[in-house]
């Protein structure tokens, strides 16, 4: 098994799950910064109207707003190759809707940029990851309103221009596929349609009409942002970003297949068909005219937006897997990041109840890259679990470094199948915030942070024994991983 030369090894986090500083230097309020605390068994909930006294934890995240120096020396430390991290929409148009940028914040980013680049971290940057404005949600229940192109595509020319020559890398909508999904659709596309009370995250309410909508207005947004990035800097290499929630059948029963074949097509290839490809894939007609989805949003102009926009690689997520079957009955539910299937026997799972799948992300990546033929990176992976620091100071998480040992050796076998993985960034290299609870207590990183969801901690920083692993993983480009 061997890694390509120049394999970029990393980690990423994203804004609003790091930061904090969410009302500084100018900074507008994102859908984020509306969320609660929550943990595994209470969901957090969405507030239109700030509450006197309830917590947010992105408010204050883990401070990198005001340590990033510090963090992005650690990485330099463990030799990363590249960071994947995201820019705070609100903080460069506060409310989406400026004419003109806030300098304020794009310094920060040109700083953050700089620091990276002075260790020789390439940096790959999610324009959009969960931080949608929350004005333009209030405005026009946030990317179901066909506005919210231009407001995209005017963010994105002020940071591809001011970046020009000092980052490569840009994705375009971090897990734009979960908008397919009713819990999703609030942090991937801003569809909340209920401003007048506080939503549960978890139990939304839904209007699939909303959500296709708003995923079409992402598709042409994307595909604008690609084709001015190019014109920009030619050097420029824009991805998507898709939740890869793979998926088997639970029995050889045919009916099985069809159904996972059915699931499939709408959340794992349905977005990255159409960015990838550039035109929507055929089996979506089927599905739009059974859930009574009206298509009149796609207006005349857009499939040419959509062909001349296509991705020049492809990004994923990869945590965990699920079944399909008809059989349901003695079949156990599992959830995991957003969304649920039918539980794997074959499989164990987390704390927090995702089923922990290496081959599975072997299997997917050869099917990834038979349908594309194009590079392809990693950009989320890991296990979020309880940290406990030992008396020698020290978290000794063997179990994060087993699980990641499995999918990098799997990761490897793809490289050997002939797929062109090109990186592969760890999700929550520092710990943060967790993106669906809430929580501080379900943590990623190679580095603990000292802050719990009681509100005390000093954010300290202290590496734990996977962070001279993933050291060693990195200077030997994947070939030790004891
Ligand atoms: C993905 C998100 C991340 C991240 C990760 C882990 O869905 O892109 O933002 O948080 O999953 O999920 P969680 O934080 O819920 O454990």
């Amino acid at each position: 098994m061997s890694f390509p030369k120049g394999f970029y090894w990393g980690g990423a986090t994203a804004a609003n799950q790091l930061e904090g500083a969410w009302n500084e230097d100018g900074k507008g309020v994102s859908i984020s910064d509306i969320s609660t605390g929550g943990s595994a068994t209470q969901s957090k909930r969405i507030t239109p109207v700030f509450e006197e006294g309830t917590y947010y934890p992105s408010h204050v995240a883990i401070d990198h707003y005001h340590r990033f120096k510090e963090d992005i020396a650690l990485f330099a430390e463990m030799g990363f190759k590249i960071y994947r991290f995201s820019i705070n929409w609100t903080r460069i148009f506060p409310t989406g809707f400026e004419e003109e940028p806030n300098e304020k914040g794009l310094k920060f980013y040109e700083e953050l940029i700089d620091e990276c680049n002075k260790y020789g971290i390439e940096p790959l940057i999610t324009i959009c990851h969960y931080e949608i404005p929350f004005e333009m949600v209030k405005k026009f229940n946030g990317f179901a309103g066909r506005e919210s192109i231009d407001c995209y595509v005017r963010y994105c020319k002020a940071i591809f221009e001011r970046y020009k020559g000092k980052v490569k890398y840009w994705l375009t909508f971090n897990e734009i596929n979960n908008g397919t999904n009713p819990v999703g659709g609030f942090l991937a596309l801003g569809v909340l349609n209920e401003l007048d009370k506080p939503t549960e995250f978890q139990n939304p309410k839904d209007d699939p009409q909303a959500r296709f909508q708003a995923l079409h207005h992402c598709f042409v947004a994307s595909a604008l942002a690609v084709k001015m990035a190019h014109e920009i800097d030619p050097n420029y290499k824009v991805g998507c970003m898709q939740i890869m929630a793979t998926s088997y059948p639970l029995t050889a029963d045919p009916v099985d297949q069809v159904l996972n074949q059915q699931h499939n097509h709408r959340m794992n290839w349905f977005c990255s068909d159409v960015q990838c490809r550039g035109y929507y894939p055929s089996y979506m007609n089927r599905y739009f005219k059974e859930n009574n989805i009206d298509t009149s949003y796609i207006l005349d102009g857009d499939a040419e937006i959509l062909k001349a926009g296509p991705v020049d690689f492809y990004t994923c997520s990869y945590y965990m897997s699920f079944c399909q079957t008809v059989h349901t009955e003695g079949a156990g539910e599992v959830a995991g990041n957003m969304m649920g299937g039918v539980a794997n026997p074959y499989l164990k799972a987390t704390d927090w109840g995702w089923q922990i799948d290496p081959i599975g992300l072997r299997f997917s990546l050869n099917e990834i890259y038979d349908r594309y033929q194009l590079p392809i990176m990693v950009v989320e992976n890991g296990m979020g679990a309880y940290d406990k620091v030992e008396e020698d100071g020290m978290v000794h998480d063997d179990y994060r470094i087993d699980y990641l040992r499995q999918h990098i050796e799997q990761m490897g076998e793809a490289v050997d199948d002939g797929v062109d993985l090109i990186g592969y960034t760890t999700w929550g290299c520092i710990d943060l915030v967790s993106a669906s609870t809430g929580e501080y207590a379900k943590r990623y990183g190679f580095i603990y942070v000292n802050k719990h969801d009681d509100g005390s901690g000093d954010f300290a920083r202290s590496r734990k024994k996977s962070f001279y692993w993933y050291k060693k993983v990195i200077e030997t480009n994947g070939a030790d991983l004891d």
